[in-house]
């Protein structure tokens, strides 16, 4: 193809233009000189994922009104039929807890779609509900769009309800289904495909147990590249990614030593090894960036039962999911049921509330920031100075040469300062690399041992008996490559 001068011109500029808004824009000023990216790197998708850190999770459809949590799929629509629902009280809760998005179980095991699909009659259509010409889904992704909420859905793979589940016509079926959600609702952040097949069901009145090869029957890579086409900006999320990888557990426990690497070649979804073969922890020298989410319910089940209004977890649970997720450089997707009032429960409104309340005090002021900063040695050509570490900036950090692979931060303060959480992050643009690290503090008498750990990444937040000092320091005691680092922050939690 010929192209003329005009048109190589316009294409050249645009291309440096995705260049600024893309990967170059990531790195900070003037850093010509920095490292060259570690191993497996985020996309631009994982990196807006990882700044979101915290999460919501809905459970809601017809086993909110049968007190189940699995529904066999053959469950009457009119069932379905919350008495006050209400989004945009679901959406302000999540706001007001600290939250950056919403995930919604669209279709759940059961196969009953909280959306009109055009696809099937086993919807929110056949139900009372807003006299059938309900739609969950959008109603949520306009109240999400209100409250500055990113929107995400949960699609179950494992239709209890479909005639067709188990052969290869469901396939076309479900991603009919993916197509709707993807183009009606606005940008999506995240898609959630669900590994569980529990095998029995109605499947259109066939009532029996349909087991399927989890490795061959879904076609994943089909699916991902018809949500990549449709939804550019959204991550998808599965045992094994292809962009975030579930944690191993439903307890809201990330590992305390977490990578983000990923061998996603030998990996599938649903795999029932997934948790012993030891990929949920990931490996740093695995290929791909494929960072773990951590899904937990604040109730015992996924689901609303009013049995369980007594069982909501404590603020100081909550807080430990917190430190043991987000802290732990895992995002934390943090399930609160709809009741069958359609609304977010009472006790749940109102614990979530204490929670942000409480991590509000302890992360108020970041007592580091008025601190005067050195390192043991920075990287030779560029902006690397360890004041890239408190500036607030996270597009600024220290680094140290290539082949140094140790190294410290000091903070110096005026006066003395107490603190007793330690928050620490990467550059993560460039990879992760810290395998190791320690927090000192000058006590008077010499410098002393108050906190270490392993790794890194997005985030690590350590838990400390208080400490007060002058000066504080932080070693990478051990890296893969040079380290970076850009935040350093001291917190005082009050006790907290
Ligand atoms: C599991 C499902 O079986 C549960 O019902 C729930 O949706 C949870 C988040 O994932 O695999």
């Amino acid at each position: 193809m010929l192209m003329s001068r005009r048109v190589v011109a316009l294409l050249s500029i645009a291309l440096a233009v995705a260049m600024v808004s893309g990967v170059a824009a990531r790195l900070a000023p003037a850093d010509a000189g920095a490292p060259a990216p570690f191993g497996p790197v985020p996309s631009d998708r994982q990196l807006r994922w990882h700044d979101l850190e915290f999460y919501g999770f809905l459970h809601f459809g017809v086993n909110t009104f049968t007190d189940r949590e699995w529904g066999n799929g053959d469950e009457d629509e009119a069932i379905f039929n919350p008495s006050d629902f209400d989004a945009r009280q679901w959406a302000q809760s999540a706001r007001d807890a600290g939250m950056k998005g919403l995930i919604i179980t669209a279709k759940h095991h059961d196969g009953f779609c909280l959306w009109p699909s055009q696809y099937t009659e086993h919807s929110v259509k056949r139900s009372p509900w807003r006299g059938g010409k309900g739609d969950v889904v959008q109603e949520l992704s306009r109240a999400c769009k209100e409250f500055g909420l990113a929107f995400g859905v949960y699609l179950s793979p494992w239709d209890r309800n479909h005639a067709s589940y188990a052969r290869p016509e469901y396939l076309t079926y479900y991603r009919n289904q993916l197509r709707e959600l993807l183009t009606a609702y606005g940008p999506t952040f995240e898609v959630w495909f669900d590994g569980a097949n529990g095998g029995s069901g109605f499947y259109g009145g066939a009532r029996e147990t349909r087991k399927i090869d989890n490795r061959t029957y879904y076609d994943w890579p089909t699916t991902w590249s018809l949500v990549r086409s449709l939804q550019p900006g959204a991550v998808m999320f599965s045992d094994a990614g292809p962009d975030v990888r579930w944690v191993g557990n439903e307890n809201g426990v990330a590992f305390e030593t977490s990578w983000y690497g990923l061998d996603s070649a030998k990996i599938y979804p649903g795999d029932p090894n997934y948790t012993r073969s030891g990929a949920a922890r990931g490996t740093p020298s695995a290929p791909d960036w494929v960072p773990p989410e951590v899904d937990v319910s604040i109730r015992p089940g996924w689901f609303y039962h009013p049995a369980e209004d007594g069982k909501v977890k404590s603020v100081d649970a909550l807080l430990d999911i917190y430190y043991q997720s987000v802290g732990r450089g895992a995002n934390l997707l943090l399930n609160v049921p709809p009741d069958r009032r359609g609304r977010l429960a009472d006790p749940d409104v109102q614990r979530l509330r204490e929670f942000r309340r409480a991590l509000d005090a302890v992360f108020a002021t970041d007592i580091a920031r008025t601190a005067k900063t050195s390192a043991s040695a920075v990287r030779r050509g560029g902006a690397f100075a360890a004041a890239g570490v408190n500036d607030g900036n996270p597009r600024t950090y220290w680094a140290t040469d290539d082949g140094v692979t140790t190294g410290s931060v000091e903070l110096a303060f005026d006066r003395p300062v107490r603190f007793d959480r330690l928050v620490l992050q990467e550059f993560i643009a460039l990879g992760q690399r810290i395998e190791t690290w320690r927090l000192d503090v000058e006590t008077g008498t010499g410098w002393t041992p108050a906190a270490e750990g392993t790794t890194v990444g997005y985030k690590r937040i350590a838990r400390f008996a208080p400490v007060t000092t002058r000066r504080a320091r932080v070693t990478i005691t051990k890296a893969l490559a040079c380290p970076t680092l850009s935040t350093v922050g001291l917190y005082d939690s009050g006790g907290r």
